[in-house]
């Protein structure tokens, strides 16, 4: 269960945990009119350090613009600096940020415009997504019989909480059926996403992972792993993948801020290559783990330090 921490941030200003509440008849409960962030502030050898801060604050703003958020009264600078106050007046070491900006309460009805955007800023404590153990087994898998989001429906560059309603339909599908996790197809049946993830299939030392035509959210891990297989000298693609691709994969692994980087080691299943977690996977997570952790050289930027007493 979550374990609560002192302060929330709303609007503006630290409140008590509990007290970070909003109305039944908020727009965002009927309609699903947020969008949200998740970021994660690792231990570092010299302090808590958030990943990537100004990336997640950006696609906040970006996932709020494209609903025509424009109400959204806070800068990009101005988030940033609550972000990292936020995690030092809860005195954390390592957490799980949860940026929130929502449609909230006044107007009823689907056009929102009239409503106040409330932004709310929390974290919490939060361990290994997919189990501490899949870091290095790898997790079994299946594709969904849910499709992704297609591109005219809901726009998958936001990350909207209504998205949300699609990631549960594949995830708890997947469970139900004894999946750790499930992997959705686009529209067209190519690959797209996991529901919290996204994902990349190596086969003769090429990594491969889905465009962003395909669905999928921009993930900032993502990214991260286009940029840290560059700079091994792996080759790594963006291109649409076909299904059957997955099964006869060497290596498949999802990337995301919860699941970091997580080995997939069955697909309906059909065992993926070896079985475990492959050695280009492996390669990608050392280089992954010593840059949050501080041991290789943060050569790209991508740590901000929390400002500690
Ligand atoms: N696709 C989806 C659908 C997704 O939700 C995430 C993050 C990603 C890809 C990876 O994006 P990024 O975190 O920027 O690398 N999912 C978040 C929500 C997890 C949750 O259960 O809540 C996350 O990992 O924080």
């Amino acid at each position: 269960m979550l374990k609560a921490t002192e302060k929330i941030w709303r609007n503006g200003e630290f409140i008590a945990w509990d007290d970070a509440k909003i109305h039944v008849l908020s727009h965002v409960v009927s309609y699903g009119s947020s969008v949200f962030e998740g970021i994660r502030c690792y231990e570092t050898v010299s302090g808590p350090a958030i990943f990537r801060l100004p990336e997640h604050v950006r696609r906040l703003v970006d996932s709020a613009k494209i609903y025509r958020m424009d109400t959204f009264q806070f800068t990009q600078a101005e988030l940033e600096t609550a972000i990292l106050e936020l995690v030092a007046v809860n005195h954390l070491r390592s957490c799980y940020i949860r940026p929130i900006a929502l449609r909230g309460y006044g107007a009823m009805g689907v056009n929102g415009m009239k409503n106040p955007v409330d932004v709310f800023l929390a974290c919490w404590e939060w361990g290994k997504y997919l189990g501490e153990e899949a870091m290095a087994e790898g997790v079994d898998v299946c594709v969904s019989s849910w499709s992704r989001i297609a591109p005219n429906t809901l726009p998958a560059l936001s990350k909207a909480g209504a998205n949300y309603m699609n990631s549960q339909l594949i995830n708890m599908e997947a469970v139900a059926n004894g999946y750790a996790e499930g992997i959705a197809l686009d529209k067209s049946g190519y690959v797209s996403e996991g529901a919290g993830e996204n994902i990349f299939v190596v086969r003769d030392g090429k990594i491969v992972t889905p465009p962003l035509g395909t669905s999928v959210l921009p993930g900032i891990t993502r990214d991260a792993v286009l940029t840290l297989a560059k700079d091994l000298g792996i080759p790594i693609v963006e291109q649409t993948i076909p299904r059957e691709l997955l099964y006869i994969a060497d290596e498949v692994f999802f990337s995301g801020t919860a699941a970091e980087i997580s080995p997939i080691r069955s697909i309906d299943r059909i065992t993926i290559g070896a079985g475990r977690r492959g050695p280009i996977t492996e390669l990608l997570q050392k280089e992954f783990f010593g840059i949050v952790a501080g041991t290789i050289a943060d050569r790209h930027g991508w740590l901000s330090m929390v400002p500690t007493k």
